[in-house]
């Protein structure tokens, strides 16, 4: 029986370029792997043409709640599939990479595409989100006993069953951090695949500092309380 695969694209005002990432999708190599394939923009209320652009596309749209957290937690609810993806809507994660997670998603529950394993393009991650992302990922592993390199990514996969066994709760930006401390909860082994990561086309949504500061909050917060 084929296995599906759910693709999930959260989007805010990403008409520039959400139809690269759909169109790079690499469909044909996932239906000759055998994989049925959902694609999936969740979109937090665009105001520019990113519905239009991804309904040009054919994939689903659903209009989910702002807030990316919020968003994908709202998506995956309501999405069946043995394999769920999440990738940001802005062309910074190449999605070429996701039959090489899929072939992960066979032996680990979860994976995820390390950009500081990888190659950083020019311009892809300013000086301060490295630095941030740096100590970020250094205390979660001190915190949760983990080995990660990369915990800010935006590009994740997950069995099913996984994804779905977690409490997760955030609204924001702290969704990445709430998905690694349910996974040490759970003590799922993430595997990390080196990718390559793009500067984005229009514009950034992350309040840099503020939101830097939500995210290590968050990893003290949760890891001291019940
Ligand atoms: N559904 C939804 N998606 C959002 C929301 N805010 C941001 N996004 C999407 O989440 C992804 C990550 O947001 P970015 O602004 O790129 O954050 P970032 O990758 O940390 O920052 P950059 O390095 O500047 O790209 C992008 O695809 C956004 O369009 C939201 O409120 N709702
Ligand atoms: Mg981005």
């Amino acid at each position: 029986m084929p296995q599906d695969v759910c693709i999930i694209l959260p989007t805010l005002n990403e008409e520039l370029s959400i139809g690269s990432v759909i169109d790079e999708i690499p469909v044909k190599a996932l239906h000759e792997m055998g994989y049925q394939l959902d694609i999936v923009v969740a979109d937090g209320g665009s105001t520019d043409r990113t519905v239009q652009k991804a309904q040009e596309k054919g994939v689903r749209v659903l209009h989910v709640p702002k807030g990316k957290g919020l968003g994908v937690r709202t998506a995956i609810k309501e999405i069946n599939a043995d394999f769920i993806f999440m990738l940001d809507g802005d062309f910074t994660y190449p999605a070429a990479y996701i039959p090489e997670m899929l072939e992960v998603l066979q032996k680990y529950p979860v994976v995820t595409g390390s950009r500081l394993k990888g190659k950083l393009e020019k311009g892809a991650l300013r000086r301060t989100n490295f630095i941030g992302n740096h100590l970020l990922t250094w205390l979660a592993n001190l915190l949760y006993g983990t080995n990660i390199s990369d915990l800010c990514t935006g590009y994740w996969g997950f069995r099913q069953d996984v994804i779905k066994s977690l409490h997760l709760t955030t609204t924001g930006f702290q969704f990445e951090a709430e998905l690694l401390t349910q996974l040490a909860k759970h003590k799922y082994k993430i595997r990390e695949i080196p990718i390559t990561y793009r500067p984005r086309q229009g514009t950034a949504k992350l309040g840099r500092f503020k939101d830097g500061m939500k995210i290590g909050w968050f990893l003290i917060k949760h890891r001291f309380s019940s």
